[in-house]
């Protein structure tokens, strides 16, 4: 008799555990969901036919702006505020800049002033 009811409440035990573990699968597979805002946010501006391309760009804060020469003159990538300055940059050669601070950011590059302004807006 009393086996009986040991025996029927491991059988009830089991299931519900059996029951239990295929719950926690469901959070776990919920789990990669939140994972995806923590993203790397990086934003390539060519220099082209000395001209910026795109010659504005909208970027998220903590942005990283990567410049590519893709002329062959040197160019530099100088902030009118004088936030940043590349110096010059050969071609085929990049800078990069992080920007940590919403703005707008106007430059330049200082060997052409003739060159049209590019802008970055940080938001
Ligand atoms: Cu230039």
């Amino acid at each position: 008799m009393k086996k009986t009811l040991i025996i029927g409440l491991l059988v009830v035990f089991v299931l519900i555990s059996g029951c239990t573990s295929t719950t926690t699968v469901t959070p776990a597979s919920t789990t990669p969901g939140p994972t995806t805002p923590p993203q790397t946010t990086e934003q390539q501006v060519n220099i082209k036919d000395f001209n910026f391309v795109p010659a504005t760009a909208e970027v998220p804060i903590g942005t990283t702006v990567t410049w590519v020469n893709d002329d062959n003159v040197p160019h530099t990538i100088t902030s009118v505020s004088g936030t940043f300055d590349s110096g010059s940059i050969g071609p085929g050669k990049t800078y990069s800049f992080k920007f940590d601070q919403a703005g707008t950011f106007e430059y330049s590059c200082t060997n052409h002033p003739s060159m049209p302004h590019g802008k970055v807006i940080v938001r």
